[in-house]
């Protein structure tokens, strides 16, 4: 008894808090032309013809895709721009944002 000798930690371990990503959904709708809908997310997310093509159609048959998760900022611009994509064209296509839980 009183053997054991506990060492504190003396070193702080600071809590760095990682911001919350939010997601970029695509919703689906009845009259952007599929291919349309790839263009905008090749040519906002960056993403190849395959996924771009698996989303879009994920969005036509389930209602709505998550596209990708980024900092909210970064997320909320990339929504607005390929929505406004969309608009100039004088299709309904919508993208939202949401955070992640
Ligand atoms: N449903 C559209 C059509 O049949 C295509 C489409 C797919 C539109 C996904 C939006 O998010 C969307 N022309």
């Amino acid at each position: 008894m009183g053997d054991n000798l506990v060492i504190p930690r003396t070193k702080t371990r600071p809590k760095v808090q990682r911001p919350r990503l939010h997601k970029v959904m695509l919703l689906n709708d009845d009259y952007t032309p599929r291919e349309f809908v790839v263009a905008d997310l090749r040519a906002v997310f960056g993403v190849g013809d395959e996924q771009a093509y698996r989303v879009m159609m994920t969005a036509h048959t389930r209602g709505a895709c998550v596209v990708a998760v980024y900092t909210k900022d970064v997320a909320e611009t990339k929504a607005k721009d390929a929505t406004d994509t969309g608009r100039s064209t004088g299709y309904p296509l919508m993208f939202t944002t949401e955070p992640e839980e």
